[in-house]
């Protein structure tokens, strides 16, 4: 339906803005900004005031594409796709911005003429930080290759007041959280819509009035509202959008209490609906059963679907086609609960036939899997769902009786079975186990890399792809988007690469798979000495930082040497750091001589720990004091330095990823589902040490193994080594007495105060789970062939890293987002006429 202007129509349409390109335009709205929106002055402006105003022209620009792209999505009603996910970890905004609209070029000439520094504006933007690790980063990659593939795909999460915590290292080394206030500048990469929003109830009661409906009544109701970030494609017109959901509450405050003279009552009501956005649970690979966090869940997928029906109701087609309009991914289990939801919506509230609702839910959610560990499995204690959401526990036992009857007829009187395939877990109390309702509820259920998918049929999914066949249970590996991890993180690189292979940065940043361009020239010497210094630069910037921020002095001609991610005994930081003390144990027992030989290393950490993670942090404390220790041994220096790069985050990781020579990825096999920034690392010409585990494996089969220094035990080993550990314990000092030495060097106190690590040495003398012991004399291996290829053959190592760089296409997420469209979602590219 055309909605006509009120008003004179060409009046409105002399009005409409348009994107201004040519410098003296920009110039004009970044003074408009400055004067009218900031009501500054060219004499009062700092770099933040100015960043301010270059945000607010850019964010006028997306808008017009914004407008523009849901307007037409709107008049033709394509099929969409909604992403949910609890986590979007955007990083910062405005040089991806410029870089997709192609406006970098005029807007550095325009902030020049203006006085200011382009890169230093982009530098005072605060990252937006909602999200953990990996889960939140991929989902930002995906929202990017969505608008760039052009695809009518929309992200739907929570607008949290803090995000990740900021980290500091107290004196003693140890991990301190400070909260990030990241809304207390003004951000302008948001659209508040105050006249979108949607009621949510928590609480109350249910009750059954036949037919498989219920009428779900009382409790608290609270407001939720809108705020769209636009999230533009790379060199196309689309700007697709990411609704992010505040919780306000529905009443200003509690008119009854308040008129009853209860002025603290009725504040009250306030903030506890205002509680509910305040914070991102800084859990990740971990489930943490509290009432706020499932809160959070039950509002956003509340708000969403309200707001996706809203949209399908607009075109007047009949519930039977709702899955011709919609399909939904679920960014994990957190978003789980929107499959009862739909179901309540439909049954309680449009009279559909249960057995109809349930084939449209079914037909409209698909699910990922990111985790196979069982800590981080979502279930949710049945007496809490009760509690908060009581009419979608009765729907959870009414799904769970009609599937277990089904179960039933396939395999009758098979007790086990059911109890095994149960959505209710036994138990004191009783648990819901989401992963197995995101699966009986969804089309398709995925793994994000070979492996993980593969273990996920194998372990946790087995029974259900007994039950529903193989063919529902498919993988797809994760992927990154090439605009920020490569050509915004290290343009002197993609400039290369640009003139190298002869095709125009906007053909190659959209098919990855051009990188194969590159390869012949692995054999140029004088392309190899360009690519080298690239590298070389990169480390000479890191080591600037290194400088200006923690004030130690790295020597940008060692092999740098990075890990950086979230700190968990899985992922095995500890043995990183262990293997480095073996280093400087070794390096102890030379002679001065034999010392010169070595290549000197730097080996680079970065990453959180959960704040409740005792484990985790206490290795970072063990991490910072081992780097202080070789730090104050003048025998290590220019051999041997380890950094702690506090706070580690998305911007970091743009300045890390570019200066790697190895990155590590050295989970224990079987337990990193994917990892992504192995990816990043390889495309920047970073070449990876690492297990046989999740996508390391597909980078190994792309870039040949050759090019990756693999060690340690594979997946099928490592559940009778756990075995082994528990019922035939042997003791380090036999099974590696490399590392018996290093334990007694930490117990012996060199490090600090021996007891207060005691309980990190205790885990891996007895259990040790993640088989740090196993693979302690591979790795150490590993390390020796590095620098092996490091130094005995530069030209060969650069060759090396050239292969990696053009074998990566793979990995793009635009690939992976076409996957997702094409074979999950069915939905097709929309481009954007302007
Ligand atoms: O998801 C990434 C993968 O590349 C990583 O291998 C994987 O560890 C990560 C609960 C998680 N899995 N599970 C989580 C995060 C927060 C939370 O509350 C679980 N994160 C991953 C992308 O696929």
């Amino acid at each position: 339906k055309e909605i006509w202007p009120r008003g004179d129509e060409k009046t409105w349409k002399a009005g409409i803005r348009g994107i201004p390109t040519s410098v003296s335009d920009i110039t004009n709205a970044i003074v408009y900004h400055v004067q009218s929106t900031l009501a500054r002055q060219a004499y009062n402006l700092d770099n933040m005031g100015a960043y301010q105003a270059v945000a607010l022209s850019v964010r006028d620009d997306l808008i017009v594409k914004w407008n523009e792209t849901q307007m037409q999505y709107t008049r033709k009603q394509p099929k969409r796709a909604y992403y949910l996910s609890l986590e979007f970890l955007m990083g910062r905004t405005l040089d991806n911005a410029l870089l997709n609209l192609g406006l970098k070029q005029q807007y550095k000439t325009a902030t020049h003429k203006l006085g200011f520094n382009l890169e230093d504006l982009i530098d005072s933007e605060r990252d937006a930080a909602l999200g953990n690790g990996g889960l939140g980063r991929l989902a930002a990659c995906y929202l990017d290759s969505g608008a760039t593939m052009e695809l009518p795909l929309w992200g739907y999460g929570l607008r949290y007041h803090y995000g990740l915590f900021s980290q500091h290292i107290a004196p003693d080394g140890s991990q301190l959280e400070a909260p990030d206030p990241w809304l207390d500048t003004d951000n302008p990469w948001e659209i508040p819509r105050q006249d979108v929003t949607y009621d949510v109830r928590f609480y109350g009661h249910a009750e059954r009035i036949g037919n498989g409906k219920a009428v779900w009544t009382g409790g608290q109701e609270v407001l939720a509202v809108a705020y769209d970030v636009p999230i533009p494609g790379y060199s196309t017109n689309t700007v697709n959008n990411l609704r992010l959901w505040d919780a306000k509450p529905k009443r200003g405050f509690d008119l009854n209490s308040f008129n009853a003279g209860d002025y603290d009552r009725s504040i009250q009501e306030n903030s506890s609906a205002e509680t509910l956005t305040r914070v991102l649970y800084p859990n990740d690979n971990h489930m943490l059963g509290k009432e706020l966090r499932l809160k959070q869940q039950a509002f956003w997928c509340a708000a969403s679907l309200s707001d996706i029906i809203r949209r399908f109701k607009q075109v007047e087609k009949p519930w039977a086609e709702f899955s011709d309009y919609v399909s939904i991914q679920l960014n994990d289990t957190h978003p789980t609960i929107a499959i009862p939801e739909l179901m309540r919506i439909l049954v309680d509230e449009e009279d559909v036939p249960w057995a109809d609702a349930w084939d449209i839910t079914t037909k409209t959610f698909f699910y990922t899997n990111h985790t196979v560990l069982p800590e981080a499995l979502e279930k949710w204690a049945v007496p809490l769902i009760e509690h908060v959401l009581p009419r979608h526990l009765q729907i959870i036992y009414d799904i769970n009786m009609s599937f277990l009857q089904a179960v039933e007829r396939k395999w009758p009187n098979d007790r086990d079975r059911l109890a095994r395939m149960s959505l209710i877990q036994e138990g004191e109390p009783k648990q819901v186990r989401m992963a197995f309702l995101a699966t009986i509820g969804s089309t398709k259920v995925n793994g994000v890399a070979e492996l993980h998918s593969h273990l996920v049929r194998e372990t946790i999914l087995r029974d259900f792809v007994d039950f529903f066949g193989k063919s529902k249970f498919v993988n797809v590996t994760n992927g990154v988007t090439p605009r920020r991890w490569l050509d915004q993180c290290n343009p002197s690189l993609s400039n290369l690469i640009t003139d190298t292979i002869q095709k125009p940065k906007a053909v190659w940043l959209k098919d990855l798979t051009l990188l194969k361009g590159l390869e012949p020239f692995a054999e140029d010497p004088i392309f190899r000495k360009k690519w080298a210094l690239i590298k070389h630069n990169n480390k000479k910037h890191l080591a600037d930082y290194i400088k200006t921020h923690l004030g130690i002095t790295v020597n940008p001609a060692s092999l740098f040497d990075i890990m950086i991610k979230r700190i968990h005994e899985y992922k095995r930081q500890s043995l990183n750091l262990l293997g480095i003390i073996h280093r400087y144990l070794t390096i102890k027992a030379m002679t001065a001589a034999e010392r010169k030989k070595i290549n000197p290393r730097v080996v680079i950490f970065g990453g959180k720990a959960a704040p409740g993670y005792f484990m985790a942090k206490l290795i970072i404390r063990l991490i910072v004091n081992v780097a202080r220790a070789i730090d104050a041994d003048p025998d290590m220096k220019d051999i041997l330095t380890v950094v702690f790069v506090p706070d580690y985050s998305v911007s970091l990781a743009e300045i890390l990823i570019p200066a790697s020579d190895v990155s590590q990825h050295i989970s224990t096999a079987g337990t990193e589902a994917s990892g992504t920034s192995n990816m990043k690392f390889c495309l920047n010409g970073g070449l990876l040490l690492g297990t046989v585990d999740g996508a390391n494996i597909e980078i190994a089969e792309e870039v040949d193994s050759n090019n990756v220094f693999f060690f340690g035990h594979l997946t099928d080993a490592v559940e009778d080594l756990r075995h082994q550990h528990k019922y035939h314990p042997i003791a380090v000092d036999e099974r590696s007495p490399a590392l018996a030495a290093v334990l007694k060097e930490i117990e012996g106190g060199r490090f600090g105060d021996a007891s207060v690590y005691q309980p990190f040495v205790d885990t891996i003398r007895t259990g040790d789970y993640y088989l740090v012991t196993d693979d302690f004399d591979s790795y150490v291996e590993a390390n020796k062939m590095v620098d092996d290829a490091y130094v005995k053959d530069p030209e060969e190592w650069t060759k090396k890293t050239i292969l990696t760089v053009s074998r990566m296409g793979k990995f793009s997420s635009d690939r992976a987002i076409m996957t997702y469209a094409e074979e999950f979602w069915n939905i097709e590219q929309f481009p954007i006429k302007m």
